[in-house]
């Protein structure tokens, strides 16, 4: 918006609101539920992101461009890995600090969010759960200071839900196993220094590994012509006959079990995530819809705006709850998978729901880039696909509750 009140082009009419009618996302006090170290880390993250995300995220979004720089400033808010070791390059806090974070910063965009998760669950977990210790000691401090960026390859161009099917695989040579195969799909692989991949071995059993950057044989190209996540940076990986030394090989884990269990804490992570980019546009709708008048009154005093608005308001408690109740689970490790595919499930399609309601109260100035709306709900329809999609977080539901399997 510039002095003139014009947006893209367009001329809007904003009027300044008071915030102090806003009654804010806490409203059955999850704050008494929080130790202060979790507000402390909300209230650090969320001020990073003001700072340094929100000024910069629409542009960078505009251009399909994602802000690499930022990987320095989310090391040092500590959201890498939140939760891990301090010694092994985590943040030794406690499952709520790392969804509370995971939140803040996909109030700013999922994209960021998404940095985070890759790096901490999906790259620095693997290591730290099933490298040997020398290989812990070798890439974990870099990994959770910045200095090298990661990316985690599970998904085929043939095999999206359904990973055991996988035919990317690895062949004993001697001191190394030639690797060969493709993984799509695949957030930061461009411009990643390592990649966790996963890979059949002689037995057909699913391995994991870590893939180094300039390793002959290996390349990463760009998917381009996202509309979705346009601050992210996602590519293919490519393996040809790529020799990876035995001691990159995760020496225990065999089978799905291994990637899916890095799923399980990546997942855990979206489901307070999407609750950030909610929050985001109802604040945005809630604000818009006390400036903005039609037939001589805010928007806000319909009947039909207000039952909009209630509802988010309602969803975004529930979704609260649903979150803060698993994160107790999860820190006394009994968060079950179906459990967190629940809540990834129906946290990521409240959030698109509210999206979607918030851009319909921003009325046409909705699709514009001058408010978040539109670029959260962009985001969401990949949130709502990627670590398993919305059916698939359904199927195990079902799994779940009637013992009989979909899948098979
Ligand atoms: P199934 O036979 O059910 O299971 C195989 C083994 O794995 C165990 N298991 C889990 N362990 C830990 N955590 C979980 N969530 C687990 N789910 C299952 C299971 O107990 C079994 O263990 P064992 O000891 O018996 O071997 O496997 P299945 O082949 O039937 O598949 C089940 C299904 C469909 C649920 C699974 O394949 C699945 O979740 N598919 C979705 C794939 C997916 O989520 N891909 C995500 C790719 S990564 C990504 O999207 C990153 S986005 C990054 C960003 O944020 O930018
Ligand atoms: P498919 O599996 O082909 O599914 C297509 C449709 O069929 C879906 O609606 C699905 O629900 C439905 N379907 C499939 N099987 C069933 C069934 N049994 N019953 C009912 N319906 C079914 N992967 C990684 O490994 N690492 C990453 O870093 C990563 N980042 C990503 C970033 C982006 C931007 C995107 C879009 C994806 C990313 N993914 C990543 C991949 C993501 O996990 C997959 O897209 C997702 O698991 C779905 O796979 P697919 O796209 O092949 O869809």
């Amino acid at each position: 918006m510039n002095e003139n009140g014009k947006a893209n082009g367009v001329t809007t009419a904003k009027k300044s609101v008071k915030t102090d009618q806003f009654k804010g996302h806490d409203y059955y006090n999850i704050d008494d539920l929080l130790s202060d170290e979790n507000k402390m880390a909300r209230g650090a993250v969320r001020e990073w992101v003001k700072q340094e995300v929100s000024p910069i995220i629409e542009d960078y979004s505009n251009r399909a461009e994602c802000p690499h720089h930022l990987f320095k400033g989310l090391a040092e808010i500590g959201a890498f890995g939140p939760s891990l070791p301090v010694e092994y390059g985590g943040g030794g806090m406690d499952e709520i600090a790392y969804g509370i974070i995971m939140q803040e910063l996909e109030r700013g965009d999922s994209g960021i969010r998404s940095m985070a998760s890759v790096q901490g669950s999906l790259v620095m977990y693997p290591i730290y759960r099933f490298a040997s210790e020398a290989q812990k000691r070798k890439y974990l401090p870099k990994l959770g200071s910045g200095e090298f960026i990661g990316c985690f390859g599970l998904t085929e161009p043939d095999h999206g839900s359904n990973p055991s099917g996988m035919i990317t695989n690895i062949k004993d040579d001697g001191d190394c196993y030639i690797l060969n195969g493709a993984k799509m799909w695949i957030t930061n692989s461009p411009v990643a220094d390592i990649a966790v991949v996963w890979a059949k071995d002689e037995e057909g059993k699913i391995r994991g590994m870590v893939v180094e950057k300039g390793m002959k044989g290996f390349s990463a190209p760009e998917i381009h012509g996202k509309w979705s996540l346009r601050a992210s940076i996602t590519g293919e990986l490519v393996f040809e006959d790529v020799r990876v030394p035995k001691e990159n090989v995760f020496p225990e884990v065999r089978g799905l079990k291994g990637p899916l269990s890095c799923l399980s804490k990546a997942r855990y992570g979206i489901a307070w995530g999407a609750i950030g980019a909610a929050m985001d546009c109802y604040d945005s709708a809630l604000r818009y819809s006390l400036e903005r008048e039609q037939f001589g009154r805010p928007i806000g005093g319909f009947q039909l705006t207000q039952k909009k608005l209630a509802e988010m308001i309602t969803e975004i408690t529930k979704a609260q709850l649903l979150a803060w109740r698993l994160g107790t689970l999860a820190n006394e490790g009994k968060a079950s998978p179906a459990q967190i595919s629940m809540a990834k499930r129906n946290n990521v399609h409240m959030a698109l729901e509210i999206a979607r309601e918030a851009r319909q109260i921003h009325g046409g100035m909705g699709i514009t880039n001058e408010y978040p709306v539109m670029r959260h709900m962009m985001n969401l329809e990949t949130v709502l696909t990627y670590e398993g999609t919305h059916d698939i977080h359904l199927l195990i539901t079902g799994m779940d509750v009637t013992g009989l399997n979909a899948f098979k």
